[in-house]
């Protein structure tokens, strides 16, 4: 395991105005730069390529200066202790895993979530851990932030929809918040649920902007499955906190199953006995299952999962191979043995 990690620290402090709107990208030019899309003539026809940046940011920030004209980002947290190697991932460029989200609940399309979270307030954030525990707790989001041992981590990150990105996430283990609640002999899985505040995210005021979805977005985990010490609970990504449309203040990450498993923005934690629902689950039984490991042998029944486009410095996707549990089928293949890789959906 540990050369995922590349780094580590010990302590760090956060201001009042952590994740407050910044404006990080004020000119175009900074933006295609950002983008790597800055060089005309890379090898592609005419300029095209940043022909399609440039409208693609123009939807999202809009055509005018001033205030259209930001994406928020986070807070520095600072990282002390360097140590590990860094795992030879090359990064996904941060502007593109900030701006490219999946998160519904601010709306359905991939610039959505960077445009309509801006005002999303996150602070004060509290957590609640229950169920089947011996301990219930109540968690201050940001007094743990602000207090815990924090680890970053580059992981591959893999849509269901067959794209991919390499990010810096920063977080601690799920199990040790988990393990600090004692779980009882009960607690078989981990139930989580995100935010429900519709006068906030617009998708949950609307069946139509939020794809459908019946809010809360709720996912789950098998308690093995969140005890592994791949599983993360994310507070930032790229050295800052978390920016809402990346699920602000905290998030799940487990990075060896599809990316609608890692739900964002969570208020609620519970140990629980049975299987729990999960969102897609729900709304698709057919197409996306509990367990929802990454599998390039089982298809999506629309699509196949072969390969991915991995969305990382050039201007262009480029296709790749899709690995067996992304990646990471040493350190949690364990986890399944016994059970029938065909039936994962
Ligand atoms: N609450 C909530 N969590 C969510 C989603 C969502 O719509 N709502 N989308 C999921 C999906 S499908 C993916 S791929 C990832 C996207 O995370 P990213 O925007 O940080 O890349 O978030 C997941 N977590
Ligand atoms: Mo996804």
């Amino acid at each position: 395991m540990s050369k995922l990690i590349i780094k580590s620290k010990s302590r760090h402090s956060l201001s009042e105005n952590d994740v407050t709107p910044e404006e990080v990208f004020k000119d175009r030019r900074a933006i295609l730069k950002a983008m790597g899309m800055g060089a005309v003539g890379a090898g592609l026809a005419g300029g095209t390529a940043p022909a399609l940046a440039q409208g693609f940011f123009d939807s999202l920030f809009g055509q005018d200066e001033g205030p259209e004209r930001k994406v928020r980002t986070g807070k520095p947290l600072d990282f002390e202790n360097l140590q590990s190697p860094k795992p030879d991932l090359k990064l996904t460029p941060e502007i593109k895993a900030i701006t490219y989200n999946n998160f519904y609940e601010f709306g359905t399309q991939k610039t959505d979530p960077a445009m309509n979270s801006k005002d999303f307030q996150v602070k004060p954030w509290t957590l609640e851990i229950g169920g089947e525990v011996e301990k219930p707790t109540t968690v201050d989001v940001w007094e743990l932030i602000n207090s815990a041992d924090l680890e970053e981590r580059i992981y591959r990150f893999r849509c269901v929809e067959a794209w991919s990105m390499n990010i810096p996430w920063i977080g601690i283990e799920l199990n040790k918040l988990l393990s600090k609640v004692k779980p009882t002999s009960k607690a078989k899985y981990v139930a989580f649920q995100t935010l429900y505040d519709p006068e906030q995210m617009p998708g949950q005021k609307s069946r139509y902007l939020g794809g459908g979805i019946d809010y809360p977005y709720v996912e789950g985990l098998r308690i093995d499955e969140a005890m592994h010490p791949l599983a993360l609970m994310v507070v930032g990504m790229y050295g800052k906190t978390l920016p809402p449309q990346n699920g602000a203040p905290l998030r799940l990450m487990t990075p060896w199953k599809y990316g609608f498993k890692s739900i964002k923005s969570i208020v609620k934690i519970d140990l629980v006995e049975k299987m729990p629902p999960t969102t897609w689950n729900i709304l698709a039984p057919h197409e996306y299952g509990f367990y929802a490991n990454v599998n390039p042998k089982v298809d999506h029944p629309r699509w196949s999962q072969a390969s991915e486009r991995h969305i990382g410095e050039g201007a262009i996707a480029r296709r790749q191979p899709t690995l067996m549990f992304n990646g990471y089928e040493e350190e949690v293949a364990s986890l399944y043995k016994g059970m029938d890789l065909r039936k994962w959906y």
